[in-house]
């Protein structure tokens, strides 16, 4: 959800902050940074709440850079890194929760993107599979909370991103594909974006060769048999199947701290 547009939006993340004693905010591993919301966090601290960065998806990324990450963070908010996926950094994470506790039971709230996996970590922290989670983002549609230990509850938010443009929006996985308007565009701007980082990976992860971005997405149209009635390579599709391939961390590229690229 878009929040920098909508009255009702900014309405429930007040709410959310309002009724909760710790918000977490969860980044996403690959560029933990470009998931802050700033603005949210500047609310949080205002009303007195504990902010606690959670760097989830870490299995993502090898753990110098997570340790980079923590450490660059940690000089403005606690911050841990965990893995739902792979269960790690649970124990910390709890341990995190009650060592800001002014209360307990204590209440706490996630808050990100869509897509970080907030879900899923009120999941791992269960112990079992309670909140609904999915690869496409904008699944959780309302708040839901859960106690997730005798001594901690939270609350599960739908993800809400503020006014970005499409591309940045796309690279952060925030955005569902089904309702990308120009799909082949956007994912030219993606590939762009992973050569620059790691001009290897696509090869890898496709096993296709060539510098030539609109000719890559023929090329593996062709090779997955995606292919239009006449037989032209279907690369429309093949633009939504890269997309989607990215939102599920198939093809993986990640961003240190000090560097700009
Ligand atoms: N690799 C990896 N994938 C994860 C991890 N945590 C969650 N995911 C995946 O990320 C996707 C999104 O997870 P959710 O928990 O539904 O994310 P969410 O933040 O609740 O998303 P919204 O409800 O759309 O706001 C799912 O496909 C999860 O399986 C993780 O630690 N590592
Ligand atoms: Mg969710």
């Amino acid at each position: 959800m878009k929040i920098s547009s909508s009255k009702k939006t900014w309405k429930s993340v007040f709410r959310v902050i309002n009724g909760v004693d710790i918000i977490l905010e969860v980044l996403d591993s690959r560029d933990p940074e470009s998931f802050r919301n700033k603005k949210i966090e500047e609310i949080v601290t205002k009303k007195g709440k504990k902010l606690v960065l959670v760097i989830n998806k870490s299995d993502l990324v090898p753990k110098e850079v997570l340790e980079e990450w923590k450490k660059k963070l940690s000089k403005e908010y606690p911050t841990v890194y965990i893995s739902s996926k792979d269960r790690l950094g649970t124990k910390i994470l709890r341990k995190t929760i009650l060592k800001y506790a002014p209360k307990i039971p204590v209440k706490v709230a996630l808050i990100g993107y869509p897509n970080v996996g907030k879900s899923s970590i009120i999941n791992v922290l269960k112990g079992k599979h309670s909140a609904g989670t999915s690869p496409i983002p904008g699944f959780t549609k309302h708040s839901q909370l859960f106690r997730v230990t005798p001594k901690i509850l939270i609350l599960d938010t739908p993800g809400v991103y503020p006014a970005e443009d499409e591309i940045s929006l796309i690279l952060k996985s925030a955005l569902e594909v089904e309702k990308i308007e120009d799909p082949i565009t956007c994912a030219l701007e993606l590939i762009k974006f992973i050569k620059k980082k790691d001009p290897k990976q696509l090869a890898k992860v496709y096993g296709i060769e060539t510098d030539d971005d609109l000719e890559f997405l023929e090329k593996l149209a062709i090779k997955r048999g995606r292919l239009l009635k006449g037989g032209e390579p279907d690369i429309e599709e093949m633009a939504r199947i890269i997309l989607r391939d990215w939102q599920k961390g198939k093809i993986v590229v990640w961003k240190k701290p000090e560097t700009s690229n």
